[in-house]
């Protein structure tokens, strides 16, 4: 039995990190989306909430279950007995990010092997940042998230009128 965990903020749960999700639980036999409860970094929705929207978008793939995580992502990959992080690619931009994050896990705990996964080109401009922006000032953003989230950004945030 494999199993891989993609552990992100989902800040919200967008369409990008949906995809993600698909792709890397028809490779292996469990997924594991990891929300990161971080008290320092101040975030839109709670964790609660992160992973309620996270849940709901991810009903339709049975083998993928949504846990929360605090401290060092290998303690966790650890505690779940997996070794294989998942991480999207958007574009080069995200890679220095992302190289440097994988190697320091590698220095942490060697055992573990960080797999990307490229994004759709529709997905590739999509982030939880430029969604909650792009809503603020009315943008419609209405197909680049599930609806779950849709509604909860619509109660969350105030829409302002330029
Ligand atoms: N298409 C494809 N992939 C996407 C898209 C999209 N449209 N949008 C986002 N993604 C990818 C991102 O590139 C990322 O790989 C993943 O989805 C999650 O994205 P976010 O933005 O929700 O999550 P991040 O990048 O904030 O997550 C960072 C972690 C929580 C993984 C990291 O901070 C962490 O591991 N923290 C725990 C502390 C730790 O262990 N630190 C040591 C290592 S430095």
């Amino acid at each position: 039995m494999i199993r891989a965990v993609y552990p992100g903020s989902f800040d919200p749960i967008t369409n990008g990190h949906i995809y993600i999700s698909e792709r890397a639980a028809a490779l292996f036999d469990e997924l594991i989306v990891a929300v990161l409860v971080n008290p320092e970094k101040r975030s839109t929705f709670s964790e609660e909430e992160r992973q309620i929207m996270a849940r709901e978008a991810l009903v339709h793939l049975p083998n993928v279950k949504v846990k929360y995580f605090n401290g060092l992502l290998v303690d966790f990959m650890r505690q779940q007995q997996s070794r294989i992080i998942i991480r999207g690619l958007r574009a080069l931009s995200d890679f220095e990010y992302e190289f440097q994050l994988a190697q320091m896990n590698r220095q942490l705990a060697p055992e573990i092997e960080t797999f990307f996964i490229v994004t759709d080109a529709k997905y590739s401009y999509l982030s939880s940042r430029a969604i909650k922006d792009a809503f603020q000032f009315g943008g419609a953003v209405r197909d680049m998230v599930p609806p779950g989230v849709y509604r909860r950004l619509r109660e969350r945030i105030p829409p302002r009128n330029l």
